[in-house]
């Protein structure tokens, strides 16, 4: 749903102006220093950027999820790294609090999270709890008005950054399922909370994730999200649920970069006597990539839409972040072929987009879990529940 073209228009356009102008240029700096220049940080938070989805009342743009889309496939025309840095405040770092947030969590938490002025993070993924993430075994225990957590938290998106972490943990030891986990409000500063050194990573230099360890971190029982017990496994897929239409469109806007690239390399490179976008062979590549966007993007759009119309979008979420992530790598591999040996080489941003994009089938959900999403809703209807 977009409410107000002309207004909408406006801000699509100055943040295409900043990609084009701000972002793209700074790529390689980002990429050697592995960081993102605080002056471009402190712009992104000027525009609104780091609030795009927290409501308007909280202090964010309260974009719907049509338009946050539509911002994200422009952000991605850069470097990854510079949506991921405001991703988790958009996304997962926040959207437990508004989904399922108590209103004294939302006022002390949203207004902040909206001028980035904190960095949200999600932190579900555990070394033993992957993809089946309902087996988390970080546990928290009541003791009076507080939670003790005990554990540890893997590949934690902007951990290093992060001023707030929604932290999925078992409250029920006998329940080792899904209805055993409970969603809390951690703040980086609590006692006992740790914070590893940054990942190693193939790609998205510029984007950190890290452990982070919880020993004996006594958290108030009023950030207990939604003040309910028992819910958090709720939450976290709820908040996926969205998550994942935002990778989707994440993965539209790197592949539209990447043909972009590989459309202005293959009309000045020459071979043979003539610009190799004229041999067909190469013009199949481009139609394919061309193909695979508008598929992803049109699809994205439709369950964007779906979602802000109010309706249950975990099987067309599935659908798109399945789709789109398996796209953009195709997407990859083929802007690199047109590039040819030059593509293979640093000086081209295709060489890092091809490390980059290799993510996008595997966080979030991997491509193998959302099929199996995909399916057991299909299932689910067929038996008619
Ligand atoms: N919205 C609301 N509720 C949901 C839901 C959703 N999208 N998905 C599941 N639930 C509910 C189920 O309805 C079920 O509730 P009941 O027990 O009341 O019926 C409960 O949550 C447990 O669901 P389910 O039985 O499907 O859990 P499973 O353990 O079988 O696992 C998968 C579900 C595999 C889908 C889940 O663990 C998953 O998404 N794994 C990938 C994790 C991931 O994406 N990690 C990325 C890191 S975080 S950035």
């Amino acid at each position: 749903m977009i409410r107000d073209p002309e207004t909408f228009n406006i801000l699509r356009d100055t943040v295409r102006r900043f990609v084009r102008e701000r972002l793209i240029p700074a790529e390689n700096d980002v990429a050697a220093n592995d960081e993102i220049p605080h002056e471009i940080v402190h712009e992104m938070r000027a525009m609104g950027l780091f609030g795009l989805a927290i409501p308007a009342e909280y202090g964010g743009l309260g974009l719907t999820l049509e338009e946050e889309v539509l911002v994200a496939i422009e952000m991605c025309r850069a470097s990854p790294a510079f949506r991921s840095i405001a991703g988790t405040n958009n996304g997962i770092g926040s959207q437990g609090i508004v989904i399922d947030g108590t209103d004294e969590q939302k006022q002390r938490y949203l207004p902040r999270l909206a001028t980035g002025e904190l960095i949200g993070s999600f932190a579900l993924t555990e070394p033993g709890a992957g993809s089946d993430a309902a087996s988390l075994t970080t546990s928290a225990r009541r003791d009076g008005d507080h939670y003790v957590l005990n554990g540890a938290k893997r590949y934690i998106t902007n951990a290093p950054e992060a001023g707030v972490f929604t932290v999925m943990a078992r409250t029920d030891a006998k329940n080792k399922h899904a209805g055993g986990v409970s969603a809390f409000l951690v703040e980086r500063d609590t006692p006992g909370l740790s914070v590893g050194r940054p990942d190693r990573k193939m790609g998205q230099r510029g984007a950190h994730t890290a452990d982070v360890i919880f020993e004996d971190v006594r958290v108030p029982a009023a950030n207990l999200i939604g003040g309910k017990e028992g819910a958090g496994f709720k939450t976290a897929m709820k908040v996926l649920d969205k998550a994942r239409l935002n990778i989707a469109a994440v993965c539209v806007g790197a592949a539209q970069r990447m043909l972009d690239d590989s459309l202005q390399y293959a009309v000045n490179r020459s071979q043979f006597q003539k610009p190799i976008a004229e041999f067909q062979l190469v013009q199949a590549m481009l139609a394919d990539c061309k193909t695979d966007i508008f598929a992803a993007q049109s699809m994205t759009l439709e369950a964007a839409r779906m979602r802000d119309e109010g309706a249950s979008v975990t099987l067309e979420a599935s659908c798109c972040k399945y789709f789109a992530s398996e796209m953009c790598c195709r997407v990859a591999d083929r802007a690199v072929q047109i590039h040819g040996g030059a593509g293979y080489m640093q000086e081209y941003a295709v060489e890092r987009f091809y490390r980059d994009v290799r993510l996008f089938r595997i966080f979030e959900g991997t491509s193998q879990i959302q099929q199996l999403v995909i399916a057991r809703s299909l299932i689910k209807q067929a038996q008619g529940h």
